[in-house]
């Protein structure tokens, strides 16, 4: 095969490195923070999203800076990409005053609006609606920004799925909908919570498109959002984007996850987003060997640097614990 000098989707060989790394990032990071979990480092419930990473990679490539991301408990690898350094992310997860809440929260609520990420609550579904409100927002401004809220299938069962789908429907709100369908919502299987096949299929009782995709191809997910931003952005309004995936953890760090099979978690781990998308890339020559190592090291640097850094950052002070309140 030749090697490629842009993909359909008008992807340079450049960028398709860097959604390599990203992916690569995203895992690695995760992966460590499961290991700093059981060393005690981690002063937070930790929700990994390995195995779904092709998913945040793929949609959030498609934005631009001044759009927005509303996130989920298991969505930390949106932070890295929209521009959170990994030692303020890492910071955060340690509890330490160089985190994003500087030590003040469990660590999966903050947001950082100048990068245009929404911080979330623990009620599942509930940045659904916000999502809603800043897509009414950018319509009354008469912008063209988009927001892509994040959610897993679970979520989609709860009453602000529904109320917020079916505003972002009446509205025609500039908003792509993001399913990370990862089979289950902690230990119960979709079809123990659903009578339908699809979460994609909801979004038709709203009046607008619901689309089933597959989650681990990083550019079905990059090409599926770019269509629903472009259409967003033109006012024509909402879309559901479906991406099947699997978490391979639990659902946190502390569950074994023994309400699945070996041979399922297997099934799942040969579909694994990252090797699929290196060959690939080897495939197409975008990648050598030369590069996969470089990609892999400047992964481990940035992880590394920013463990050390998390590691020696100080405690909040408590006399800090009531600034940057408002009332
Ligand atoms: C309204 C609400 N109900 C229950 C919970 C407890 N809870 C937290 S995460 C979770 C499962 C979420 O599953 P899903 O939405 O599929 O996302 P996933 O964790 O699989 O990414 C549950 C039941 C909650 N936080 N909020």
């Amino acid at each position: 095969m030749p090697p490629i000098k842009r993909t359909k989707f008008k992807l340079t060989p450049d960028q398709l490195l860097e959604m390599f790394y990203w992916l690569k990032l995203i895992r690695a990071f995760d992966e460590r923070l499961s290991i700093l979990v059981r060393q005690g480092k981690v002063r937070s419930g930790v929700y990994t999203g390995i195995g779904q990473e092709a998913i945040i990679v793929g949609s959030c490539f498609a934005l631009r800076k001044d759009d927005y991301i509303c996130p989920l408990h298991r969505d930390l690898g949106a932070f890295l990409m929209r521009g959170v350094e990994p030692r303020v992310m890492m910071s955060q997860m340690f509890g330490k005053a160089t985190g994003l809440s500087k030590g003040r929260d469990s660590a999966l609520h903050s947001g950082v609006s100048e990068l245009g990420i929404f911080g979330n609550t623990s009620m599942l579904g509930a940045n659904l609606p916000v999502a809603a409100g800043l897509g009414l927002t950018f319509k009354m401004e008469e912008t063209d920004n988009v927001v892509v809220a994040y959610f897993g299938e679970g979520a989609s069962n709860v009453g602000d799925f529904h109320e917020a789908l079916n505003f972002a429907g009446v509205q025609r709100l500039p908003i792509v909908f993001v399913c990370e369908n990862n089979q289950y919502a902690y230990s119960v299987p979709i079809e123990k919570s659903m009578a339908i096949d699809d979460v994609a299929d909801r979004a038709a009782s709203y009046g607008f498109s619901g689309v089933a995709i597959n989650g681990n191809d990083v550019l079905a997910v990059y090409q599926s959002t770019l269509g629903a931003i472009a259409q967003a952005r033109s006012g024509e309004g909402p879309t559901l984007i479906e991406c099947k995936t699997y978490r391979w953890h639990g659902h946190s760090e502390h569950d074994k996850a023994f309400y699945r099979s070996e041979e399922e978690l297997a099934m799942w781990k040969s579909r694994d987003p990252i090797p699929t998308f290196t060959t690939y890339l080897q495939a197409r020559h975008v990648l050598d060997d030369a590069k996969l190592k470089e990609t892999e090291e400047r992964v481990t640097q940035v992880i590394d640097e920013a463990i050390d850094y998390a590691t020696n950052a100080p405690d909040p002070h408590p006399g800090d614990a009531v600034t940057d309140l408002y009332a």
